[in-house]
């Protein structure tokens, strides 16, 4: 690896990414999000160094709360001494400058933490690959030593359930007084949920909202599973068994099943901010010490591997194929031949080649 015309070596950026140099991280970050040859080579080098973080999802409704329980959050590790790295999936979010001061003048206070490094990855411009980016992003903010990264989403669009297969542990913010909230939700980010947050539990309604959510994961566990079945996903509510009654369990031993515990938090106060924080760890625990909670990590990283690989199939295809790809559409739209046969010669002019 030669260094020309002072652009940096490979392993000399590696170095300095290591060595969390604002800089390099930043130049880093920029290369993974925009992909490709040059973005390999520095994820491969990297990864050795990666797979100590914890990685934490925060989905939910627009506006439920997201980002100010995960500036708690972002507080609440510091206190450990724990360096937090943020991935903010979300335009409209604080840590874009996107919303409201109170909560950039909030955030200020993590900015001039160097234990803190906060990326927010805008969602235009991404089609499709926002879900590759974000796993990459979170690959370098591993390596770099943020001991925690947490990926906050909204929770609607297929993408952003995607990128929740990024995370060890998945919380879902939810809020009441919005309406359906529980409803909209239901559809796909209940079985992806690990910890639930009611947040704005200083409004009315709270309490129809978590009775709503216990009722939903006491009758869901049926149609969650039917509903990740019919969409082919491998999701930890078949894994690991989505079940109702909650197994008790001392603190020091763990449940052979997970039960998604439904916490409540005034996020802007801090208040049950603790709740929230003790049922990750608890999950945490759980993922890395139960034989499910193990099995339950593979079955994430296998859907991670067959998205990339999915990914890459369809690349190579697209760029082998080519023309013979429009010419393919061109037959079928003219109903020269069937689409199923037409998939068949494509899948067997690919795999001559
Ligand atoms: N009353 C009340 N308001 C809250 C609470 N937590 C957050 N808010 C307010 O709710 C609004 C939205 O909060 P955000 O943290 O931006 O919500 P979000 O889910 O990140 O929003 P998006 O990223 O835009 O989807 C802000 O005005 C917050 O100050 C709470 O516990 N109680
Ligand atoms: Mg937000």
């Amino acid at each position: 690896m030669s260094t020309t015309a002072g652009v940096p070596s490979l392993p000399e950026v590696v170095a300095r990414v290591l060595a969390r140099e604002p800089r390099a991280v930043g130049r880093a970050l920029r290369l993974v999000d925009d992909g490709g040859p040059a973005s390999h080579a520095l994820l491969k080098a990297l990864w050795p160094h990666t797979g100590k973080a914890w990685v934490l999802g925060v989905t939910g409704n627009p506006g439920a709360g997201k980002s100010t329980l995960c500036d708690r959050l972002i507080a609440a590790y510091r206190a450990r001494g724990v360096r937090v790295g943020v991935v903010a999936v979300d335009p409209s979010s604080p840590y874009t400058g996107g919303a409201i001061l109170g909560d950039r003048i909030r955030m200020s206070r993590h900015a001039t933490d160097d234990g803190v490094f906060i990326r927010s990855l805008a969602t235009r411009g991404h089609l499709g690959g926002l879900t590759r980016s974000a796993r990459d992003v979170v690959r370098v903010l591993d390596a770099c030593g943020y001991e925690v990264v947490i990926v906050e989403t909204v929770g609607v669009g297929q993408d952003e359930l995607e990128i929740t297969h990024t995370a060890h542990s998945t919380l879902v913010v939810m809020a009441p007084g919005m309406g359906d909230e529980v409803q909209a939700i239901k559809a796909g980010i209940l079985e992806c949920a690990d910890v639930f947050a009611v947040n704005k539990a200083d409004r009315e309604g709270a309490d129809t909202t978590v009775r709503d959510l216990e009722l939903m994961i006491s009758l869901g566990n049926e149609s969650i599973r039917a509903l990740s079945k019919a969409r082919g996903h491998a999701t930890h509510g078949m894994a690991d068994g989505f079940v109702q009654p909650p197994t008790p369990a001392s603190p020091d031993t763990l449940p052979e099943r997970w039960t998604p515990p439904i916490t409540r938090c005034v996020a802007s106060r801090g208040d049950g901010v603790d709740d929230v924080v003790a049922a990750l760890d608890r999950h945490r625990a759980w993922i890395d010490g139960t034989e499910a909670g193990r099995a339950r990590r593979r079955a994430r990283l296998g859907e991670q591997v067959r998205e990339s690989l999915r990914e890459a199939l369809i690349e190579a295809a697209v760029g082998d194929l080519g023309q013979q790809l429009d010419e393919a559409v061109r037959a079928v739209d003219e109903r020269a031949v069937d689409p199923y046969t037409a998939i068949e010669r494509l899948v067997a002019a690919f795999r001559a080649r």
